[in-house]
């Protein structure tokens, strides 16, 4: 066979015949849809690697400046439909389904997806992976090659069910093994101290394990470049515990191996309550130990010195998980490499950078002082050193303050010891960012204030941003379409294009064929809704969306209050013109999170009631869609009307759906957080529905004493409600089900401001309503929705941080 696959459809066809021959091990006429899809993987493939070894060539002899993207988390979802677009292999890739007597969409479904994250944080790491090789960065990302994902959600008797992931258990088309590929990583032992006054501390460590390094490559659209994403898997290493092996005790061997192999096995599926397990440290040291050794080496081999690291390489730190690295550096450099402290330390500043993705105080992460002693006691070690230097440095800024240093340490002593990992990301990188306007203010006027006053220009903003090419050319085939038929393919690479759509929001026959698209992708959800829940709704009705993580301050549960309102209103009036509505949610809650395991039960509980009550006659329906991830989402987004954003006002870092269902013409029912702010700036304010409190508000209702039984009493609707849920209504067979949850609004304080803004967003609801009875009207604000996205491309986002951050020319 040819290198370098053509992609006319016949050259497609046959490469696809051979590949279902030679690779997959089938006659092509007995060929199964898998067989398929991977026969038409492994001819993307080839022309993936061929790119991926040209593009690695050129930048090695450029010995170019690249950026590591260090992430605990990568939510890739599926590769084949972007594969291919990205190679242009998508026409002979049909053509090729329709000889095995199948679409390619039927082909695509068969791959599984790779749900390597949480949620938004990995979402965005593989949305800036997508845009890396796009733009033309010399980059890489990194990260954990789990065994298993996020868990597989399914729904009994209302409640969530999770099922381990083993996405990779029969092999994947996209990752190639690098077996020659392996760095030691160690844990646990003790430190001795120097021998000599030159000499550096020796870490005897107790136990070690290897990483091996798979790649996963990363096509860009509209450029020959791709990027890499290195991911590492925790083996035993061969000559383990020979001892027990010799003697025969397999039983201590395998335990040995099983103790430091599980490393890799499984994400932890908390998305903001850190887990504080000491497996979780162990995770979060073996991938930084291995990527960070992996880039000396490259460095080495290209440069033949350290003395220059800093000039070629930028380390950036998705979120706190791998802050560690600040402390890896400095112990490779100074133990292993043999530099002077000062020097490290100087390097070291030159080479991190940070993003922080939350401010709620529960979910920074702190280790206690004790375990990492336990498992890395010479990066504690080091850990002290760099706090000792800098409560040096600070104290000469605030004499005699010592809240100040307290604050501002390494180390909290308010209990029991805790290193805090945001403090050392700090402490270590030239920049840290925030994800949206108003998240990257309060940084600096909250958790980082002392931090902002040291150092004022290190703290800096970076929008998130979500790929074009799987949000909207990949996801919304029938909009793209529309879109490249008005204004031209351009759009795909560069968004803010988009606003050439502006003047067609008045166009009477451009407003009829979008809603004619918006109507198509809404019977492709109802068709899911059914098959995943068998819940019959109306694709007239308008779809009300909320998909996220499940948790308290992204409060379902104020959306479940509106339901109920509406509920029982509708029955107060089933005469009245209702406007038709489906009420869709889906989301995963973590796995120890009680409050948002409840939330879920209770969102089935409503809808059992609601979609049988016989005297709506259909106008209200809720569907709970289970298994929400990548591909769901690529599902829900283009069928959406509505985008429910609604956390309390200062408390959603940026939100990134937001953006995806705006991208798809849906209009956001939102509040004053993250970056639905500047999502309004770019619609205006007329295209958007923002209710209630607005951060400083928020601050000042708890400040003055929030009372929410008096909001409650004030108010009949809301207490109607309330009294619904707590008198069984929804849970007849128990009707005290859900007594504690509506106790932890009234007399548990509310401390997300539910009923605070209940009246607020039941205004903001009867607003949508009557926009929606009039569809053009609509249309005209869902397209200058569409029209306002360009900012929000993370090819914008990624452009930024080369610039400001990273300090990378891009090499399109
Ligand atoms: C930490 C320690 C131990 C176990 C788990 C964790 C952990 C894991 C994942 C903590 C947080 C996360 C994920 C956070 C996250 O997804 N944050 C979201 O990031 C998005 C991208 O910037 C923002 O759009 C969202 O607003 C923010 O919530």
């Amino acid at each position: 066979m040819t290198a370098k696959p053509s992609s006319s459809p016949a050259t497609v066809g046959s490469l696809v015949d051979h590949h279902l021959l030679s690779t997959v091990g089938v006659a092509p006429a007995a060929a199964s849809h898998a067989d398929v899809m991977h026969a038409v993987a492994q001819v993307a493939r080839e022309s993936l690697s061929r790119r991926w070894v040209e593009g690695d060539a050129h930048d090695r002899k450029q010995r170019a400046r690249r950026v590591y993207y260090l992430s605990m988390e990568f939510l890739i979802g599926r590769t084949l439909g972007n594969a291919l677009a990205a190679l242009d292999l998508e026409a002979g890739a049909a053509a090729a389904a329709q000889q095995h007597a199948t679409r390619l969409e039927d082909l695509a479904t068969e791959e599984k997806d790779a749900a390597l994250g949480n949620g938004g944080l990995g979402r965005l790491a593989a949305c800036f992976l997508d845009s890396m090789a796009t733009v033309g960065l010399p980059s890489m990302g990194y990260g954990i090659r789990y065994e298993f994902g996020m868990f597989a959600q399914s729904i009994q008797g209302g409640r969530q069910i999770e099922h381990p992931d083993p996405w990779v258990e029969d092999g994947t088309p996209w990752e190639f093994p690098r077996s020659a590929l392996s760095y030691p990583v160690r844990f646990g032992g003790w430190v001795e101290q120097a021998e000599g006054p030159d000499a550096p501390p020796a870490w005897r460590h107790a136990g070690e394990v290897a990483a091996k390094a798979y790649d996963m490559v990363v096509p860009g659209h509209g450029t020959e470049r791709v990027s890499t994403l290195r991911l590492w898997k925790a083996m035993a290493p061969s000559q383990i515990d020979l001892h027990a092996f010799n003697s025969g005790d397999y039983a201590r061997a395998a335990e040995y191996k099983n103790e430091f192999e599980n490393i890799s096995w499984v994400l932890y599926p908390n998305d903001s309550t850190p887990a504080g397990r000491e497996l979780r440290l162990r995770q979060e040291y073996f991938f930084t130990s291995a990527s960070i050794q992996d880039i000396l080496a490259r460095h080495l081999d290209e440069h033949g010195t350290l003395a220059n690291l800093a000039d070629r390489v930028a380390i950036h730190l998705n979120d706190t998980h791998p802050a560690i690295g600040v402390a890896e550096l400095m112990r490779l450099l100074v133990d292993e490499h043999r530099m002077a402290w000062g020097a490290a330390w100087a390097l070291t500043g030159r080479v991190f950078s940070y993003t922080n993705h939350t401010l709620m105080p529960e979910a920074l992460e702190t280790w206690p002082v004790a375990l990492m002693q336990q498992v890395l006691p010479r990066h504690l070690q080091i850990i002290f050193r760099i706090n000792h230097d800098f409560l040096a440095d600070a104290a000469r800024r605030k004499p005699g303050d010592d809240g100040f240093l307290r604050r501002l340490s390494l180390i909290d002593e308010s209990g029991e010891r805790r290193v805090r990992m945001a403090h050392l990301a700090v402490v270590g990188s030239h920049k840290v960012n925030g994800v949206s306007a108003l998240h990257s203010d309060l940084l600096v006027q909250t958790i980082f204030a002392d931090f902002a006053l040291l150092w004022p220009d290190r703290f800096t903003n970076m929008t998130n941003g979500v790929t074009p090419r799987r949000w909207l050319a990949q996801a919304n085939p029938g909009l793209a379409a529309l879109l490249d038929q008005r204004i031209g393919r351009g759009w795909r690479l560069r968004l803010d294009e988009l606003a050439r759509l502006r003047p067609l929001a008045t166009d009477a026959a451009f407003r009829t064929e979008f809603l004619a698209v918006k109507r198509a992708n809404k019977a492709r959800l109802a068709a899911h809704i059914r098959t995943s829940t068998g819940i019959e709704v109306d694709p007239d009705s308008l779809f009300d969306v909320q998909v996220k993580r499940i948790h308290e301050y992204k409060r379902q549960l104020l959306n479940v209050l509106h339901v109920i309102s509406r509920y029982q209103a509708m029955l107060a009036a089933p005469d009245a013109d209702w406007v038709p509505r489906t009420v869709v949610f889906a989301g995963k809650a973590a796995s120890s999170y009680a409050m948002a395991k409840n939330i879920i039960r209770l969102i089935h509980d409503v809808g059992s009631v609601v979609n049988h009550d016989a005297r709506l006659r259909g106008r209200l329906k809720v569907a709970f869609i289970p298994n929400y991830g990548v591909s769901v989402a690529e599902v829900i987004m283009p069928g959406a009307d509505l985008s429910e954003q609604i956390s309390t006002a200062g408390t959603e870092a940026s939100g990134t759906g937001n953006m995806k269902l705006a991208m798809n013409g849906a209009l956001t029912i939102g509040t004053d957080d993250g970056a639905n702010i500047e999502i309004r700036q770019q619609v205006g304010d007329d295209n958007i529905f923002i209710f209630g409190l607005k951060t400083p508000e928020v601050a000042a209702l708890k400040n003055g004493g929030y009372q929410p039984l008096r909001v409650c009493e004030q108010n009949p609707v809301l207490k109607a409600v309330l009294d619904a849920i707590a008198g069984g209504v929804f849970s007849a067979e128990e009707p005290a089900r859900y007594r504690g949850l509506v106790d932890s609004l009234l007399w548990g304080g509310d401390h997300y401001l539910l009923l605070a803004d209940f009246d607020s967003y039941v205004q903001a609801q009867a607003r949508v309503d009557a926009l929606y009875r009039d569809r053009h009207a609509w249309a005209a604000k869902a397209i200058a929705n569409v029209a306002g996205m360009g900012l929000f491309s993370s090819d914008r986002t990624i452009l930024e941080y080369a610039r400001e951050v990273w300090n990378i020319d891009p090499q399109r």
